[in-house]
């Protein structure tokens, strides 16, 4: 019992050590993140639309932060650029106001390196159809 504690310790302990090497790798080695818009979605004129970018990652598991863009509205749409509270939030929402696709852009941070823009589309209805 006591020698197979020991040996638990032993692999335990070449563990530790060998993640310790590995970590001074991992933060000499950052890269940047990926953003992901989600899903496109299809929505209806007058009901609040939730973009989620959560799916986003970092290679190296870094805290991320968020910049949505409004790329494209309908014609005669008033939603304009989104509010800094919703343009950085992880899952902004806004309430389209015409029917057609609006389309927004992601771009994700980890501090050091931006990621590229992905894109998603919101096609939109009037309302009951
Ligand atoms: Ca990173």
């Amino acid at each position: 019992m006591g020698a197979r504690l020991l040996a638990l310790a032993a692999v335990a302990l070449a563990a530790v050590l060998a993640c310790a090497s590995c970590g001074d790798a991992a933060t000499t080695a950052n890269t940047p993140p990926m953003a992901f818009a989600g899903f496109d979605l299809e929505a209806e004129i007058g009901a609040a639309v939730f973009l989620d970018g959560t799916a986003s990652s970092d290679p190296e598991g870094d805290g991320l932060t968020y910049v949505w863009t409004l790329e494209f509205a309908p014609e005669g749409s008033a939603v304009g650029a989104l509010p800094d509270d919703q343009a950085q939030a992880p899952m902004p929402s806004f309430v389209p106001d015409v029917e057609g696709v609006y389309l927004f852009g992601l771009i994700v941070s980890d501090g050091s390196y931006t990621s590229l823009k992905d894109l998603v589309a919101v096609t939109v209805a009037p309302a009951g159809e």
